[in-house]
């Protein structure tokens, strides 16, 4: 599958469609195209059997046959809350000054334990598709900071972000998949919901489609809590999975991502009951790679490493102009905006110019040259920083003789912008040849390494030194640490 280039007949059918467009005025019955995100959380590369995994998957199956699946696509970050903040924005998540997950905020007790968020100057996708005339609504997990806000957390909510409606969770389902607890429609808790996380959040964007405006387009951003832990999946799920020999935890787990598929498919369906198949465009991807027993496939690391096993997700796409096939040019959570501007002809230009870039040129001419390289950064974890160039990927590192630690503390702040210049170890990988990056090439081409790891630092020293500095963070004394349980490579 891997092996797999661009179909040229996808191709064909794409300049066709594009040299229509151009020969013609749209009909002035012809609305903007419905945007749907999907977004899994956890989900690896080697998970789903679209991508040669063990998680039934037909209904993102089925999704990719009608559209693009990209084989080298990329989560913004390898943890939820930056990967988040750049799919919202286009923008690389470090000049978002959130760098590693945002601590949940503790119900029992408000102290300033995670004062980080998604500020409300960067302008997200929703404002984007808001201003264009969309109707806006988030469903599922929010993380991009606390949620609701508290007076003790008055972070920026789903509305600021550009969102006109929001049914969903800070974090995690609590207690877990099934019959969550915490979920808060517009800012109300709601109390438990009986069902399974993936259920209840497509049965309220189904509700939501039947009561909306059918005259004017809709943004969907779905966030499932699936398969990120602490899972629970139907039983009926699960036994299929036992019964074909897995162990329970195994199980289990390709339970909840065939759950998340079937969820996916119930939304799919009313699209269609509701003959909106054709005029919206759907987009599944992952926020980051997984953890066990999730599978990155052949890739090396998992979640919480810039390895691609942390990174490079599964997505797939269809809908109007989405040109159909399998493409392998790189590409990064951070070019939806951009792409999906472009799709809903958003007339800005300022929506093109962000660190991502429109993907259909991409598409259309197979080109690999990016404007910039996609780069990665992951506080407190080494590696610390990666780059993609074309089919080089360069991996960034030094010896940090502080504990590894999801926390930030007030004091880290000046660490991390000293970071890039701390960089001092680099390996270099084909990653077209060498997809599990076990050759490293840094000692055989080093002034392929050297120029590109000049490229990485300047980008990482740039984004890092335009995010904002958070007034509020506790000190990191005291600070819970973990050292041990981390992955290791
Ligand atoms: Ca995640």
């Amino acid at each position: 599958m891997m092996k797999l280039t661009k179909l040229a007949t996808a191709v064909i059918g794409f300049v066709f469609a594009l040299s229509t467009m151009n020969a013609g005025p749209v009909l002035a019955s012809e609305m903007k195209p419905n945007v749907v995100i999907l977004l899994a959380d956890d989900l690896g590369y080697g998970d789903l059997a679209t991508y040669g995994g063990k998680a039934q998957s037909p209904n993102i199956q089925t999704l990719a046959a009608r559209g693009a699946m990209l084989t080298d696509f990329y989560a913004a970050a390898p943890v939820c809350s930056p990967s988040r903040a750049g799919l919202m924005t286009g923008m690389f998540p470090m000049a978002t000054g959130i760098h590693t997950y945002i601590r949940a905020r503790r119900p029992d007790r408000d102290l300033a334990e995670e004062q980080v968020w998604l500020s409300d100057s960067f302008p997200t996708m929703a404002e984007m598709l808001k201003a264009a005339g969309y109707q806006t609504a988030h469903f599922g997990k929010w993380h991009l900071g606390a949620y609701p806000a508290t007076a003790s957390h008055p972070h920026p909510q789903p509305p600021d972000h550009g969102f006109d409606y929001s049914f969903g969770t800070p974090n995690n389902a609590a207690p877990s998949h099934r019959n969550p607890t915490n979920f808060s429609r517009n800012g109300k808790p709601v109390g438990e919901i009986k069902g399974f996380s993936a259920q209840i959040v497509v049965d309220d964007a189904i509700a939501w489609l039947r009561r909306r405006d059918p005259d004017t387009p809709f943004f969907h951003y779905i966030a499932f809590h699936e398969p990120h832990s602490p899972i629970a999946s139907p039983d009926h799920l699960i036994e299929r999975y036992t019964e074909a020999g897995f162990d329970p935890a195994k199980a289990e787990y390709l339970a909840n991502v065939e759950n998340l598929d079937a969820a996916i498919g119930r939304y799919l369906d009313a699209l269609a009951d509701m003959a909106l198949t054709e005029s919206t465009i759907v987009i599944f991807l992952s926020d980051n790679g997984p953890i066990k027993p999730g599978s990155a496939g052949k890739l090396r690391g998992e979640k919480n490493l810039v390895y691609e096993g942390g990174i490079r997700v599964p997505f797939v796409a269809a809908g109007p102009e989405i040109p159909k096939g399998v493409f392998s040019v790189p590409a990064s959570a951070i070019d939806l905006l951009p792409t999906i501007s472009e799709l809903a002809g958003v007339d800005d230009d300022n929506w093109r110019e962000r660190d991502g870039v429109s993907l259909l040129p991409f598409l259309q001419e197979a080109a690999t040259n990016r404007p910039r390289p996609l780069v990665w950064f992951f506080y407190r974890n080494k590696p610390q920083a990666a780059l993609r160039s074309g089919d080089y990927v360069l991996v960034a590192s030094f010896d940090d003789p502080k504990p590894r630690t999801h926390f930030i503390a007030a004091e880290d702040q000046e660490d991390i912008l000293q970071m890039p210049a701390k960089l001092d170890t680099f390996e270099l990988y084909d990653i077209r040849n060498d997809p599990d990056q076990t050759d490293d090439l840094a000692a055989r081409l080093p002034a392929t390494t050297r120029m590109l790891a000049l490229e990485l630092k300047k980008i990482l020293a740039n984004e890092l030194g335009e995010a904002p500095v958070w007034g509020r963070l506790p000190s990191r004394k005291g600070w819970p640490q973990r050292v041990q349980n981390w992955p290791q490579e």
